[in-house]
């Protein structure tokens, strides 16, 4: 996996995306500058989930983007998708890897400095910082590591680090600013009218500030 796909990573939620095809998102988000994509979805069947993946699988590819499946390590498989996201809370990271094998991108969440350090001694590709800031989006988050939080992993983690939660276009730079290597987003791109103007400008953001670096 190339550090850059986590610039700016669109994660997905149907629910948010006042009744617009997933797959329409999707790719105005990547033409807007959107680098890796999770699909997310808490309220499907595994059929629909299947079949959501399928249906937004070949813009990606077109793209040459790659799809990230949330926690379903079946459905991951089943689609040869490029990675696998996983949480505290879903299958162990030692358990997803031997399934999945070192040719696919693992990302595993960490809600806490003392969870960032023990991912020290995984070989995830990616560790997603959850949650940056309080959001909406997600009700059982725990307590926001806020920029410190950001500051603290990044400085010590050997894994390229991923903000989430809570991050919009005015508080971006700041996240970017504190060490991560990119910011994960849901509805600051999935509920906007114009995904595509929203991720550009998003995109916008962090390349002056990374330049500036
Ligand atoms: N994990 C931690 S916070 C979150 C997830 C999936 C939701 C982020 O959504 P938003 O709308 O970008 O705050
Ligand atoms: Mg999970």
């Amino acid at each position: 996996m190339r550090k850059e796909d986590l610039k700016l990573y669109l994660v997905t939620d149907s629910d948010l995306a006042n009744g617009k095809p997933l797959a329409e998102i999707i790719e105005a988000a990547i033409k807007g500058g959107v680098s890796m994509v999770q699909i997310r979805e808490k309220n499907s069947t595994t059929r629909e989930f299947y079949e959501l993946v399928m249906s937004v699988k070949h813009i990606l590819k077109v793209y040459n983007v790659p799809l990230i499946v949330n926690d379903r390590l079946d459905i991951a498989l089943a689609v040869d998708a490029d990675g696998l996201h996983i949480g505290q809370s879903d299958l162990p990271y030692k358990e997803a890897r031997k399934i999945l094998g070192f040719d696919k991108i693992i990302g595993l969440s960490v809600e806490s400095i003392e969870q960032a350090r023990e991912a020290n001694d995984l070989d995830v590709d990616y560790i997603g910082l959850s949650p940056v800031f309080s959001t909406q989006t997600k009700s059982d988050i725990a307590k926001p590591l806020g920029l410190d939080g950001i500051k603290e992993i990044a400085s010590f983690s050997k894994h390229p680090c991923v903000a989430i939660g809570g991050i919009n276009k005015n508080n971006l730079g700041s996240i970017i600013e504190a060490g991560a290597d990119g910011v994960a987003l849901v509805s600051a791109i999935i509920s906007q009218e114009y995904p595509e103007k929203a991720a550009r400008e998003l995109k916008k953001i962090i390349d002056s500030i990374m330049n500036e670096h």
